[in-house]
């Protein structure tokens, strides 16, 4: 139990298939957890109808309606943790994120980094297929991000990410503020505050061919003021402490683990 792949969908019928299909035909033993948010279109039947096929390798999680992507894969950190992982990624559902990079961004986490983000903004990165007016707000918030908050990361909404276990177990969930776009960054943010190394791997991103987009004015907006609010907890609230979890590690309630949990993953 090595690598857990986590991919949070909401309506991807036309690609979850695929998608777990393409990370199981690398043949590097991933395992797959998908975070179903009760998509009317029927995504998680089509992946329990893939169970069979996959036997203890693909996961899913239900939840009962949109709850977002930051808390999707915060229940999912959550489920990698009390389940072992050592090695644990977020990709998207929609060929964005090309799975055969997935390996890429684990040899640079076992390498020593603490997190490895796919990057489109660093040498070697690219976004194929977005609309002139998509890639400019993309690369505007990476850019106010960094002016804002001095992290050094190209890509701070990034969504392709590779975390060591101990970077998200020394993490205090409950202090994560943010479900969009702004967890992305935020992710990235309490990690460098928490003296994680973060590595940038050059990825091309392809803009999705199948399904919709989940984008809506909110999630811009949140990641606007989040980020301002990421500045002001860490210069006045003492980010850094509300940040770090007093008691690793958790178990999927978000309760603090038992014991007995404790001990067997020792
Ligand atoms: N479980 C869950 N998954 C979500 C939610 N919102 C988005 N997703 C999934 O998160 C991934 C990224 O969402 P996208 O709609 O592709 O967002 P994006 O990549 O920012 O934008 P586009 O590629 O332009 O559509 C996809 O796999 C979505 O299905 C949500 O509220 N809950
Ligand atoms: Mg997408």
């Amino acid at each position: 139990m090595e690598k857990l792949v986590i991919i949070p969908t909401y309506n991807e019928k036309e690609n979850v298939e695929s998608i777990i299909g393409a990370v199981f035909a690398l043949q590097q033993n991933y395992h797959v957890l998908i975070i179903d948010d009760g998509s009317p279109d029927g995504t998680a039947e089509i992946v329990k109808s893939l169970f069979e096929k996959h036997p203890g390798q693909l996961f899913l999680e239900e939840r009962k309606g949109k709850l977002g992507l930051g808390t999707a894969y915060i229940h999912g950190f959550m489920w990698a943790l009390s389940n072992g992982y050592q090695y644990i990624f977020e990709m998207d559902a929609d060929f964005s994120h090309n799975p055969k990079d997935l390996e890429r961004l684990y040899e640079v986490c076992k390498a020593g980094a603490g997190i490895a983000v796919g990057s489109r903004y660093i040498k070697g990165g690219a976004v194929v297929n977005w609309p002139a007016n998509r890639i400019f707000l993309s690369k505007g918030a990476s850019l106010y991000t960094r002016l804002i908050t001095w992290m050094p990361v190209k890509d701070p909404t990034a969504g392709f990410v590779c975390y060591r276990r101990e970077v998200l177990e020394t993490m205090n969930f409950s202090a994560i503020n943010f479900v969009g776009y702004a967890f992305q960054i935020e992710m990235k943010f309490a990690a460098w505050k928490l003296n994680f190394l973060i590595a940038e791997v050059p990825i091309t991103f392809i803009d999705r061919k199948l399904g919709d987009s989940k984008m809506n004015k909110g999630i811009v907006k949140e990641g606007i003021l989040g980020v301002l609010k990421l500045r002001w907890m860490s210069m006045f609230k003492n980010y850094r402490r509300n940040v770090k979890n007093a008691t690793p590690p958790y178990n999927i309630d978000g309760a603090f683990n038992t014991p007995e949990v404790f001990a067997e993953r020792k």
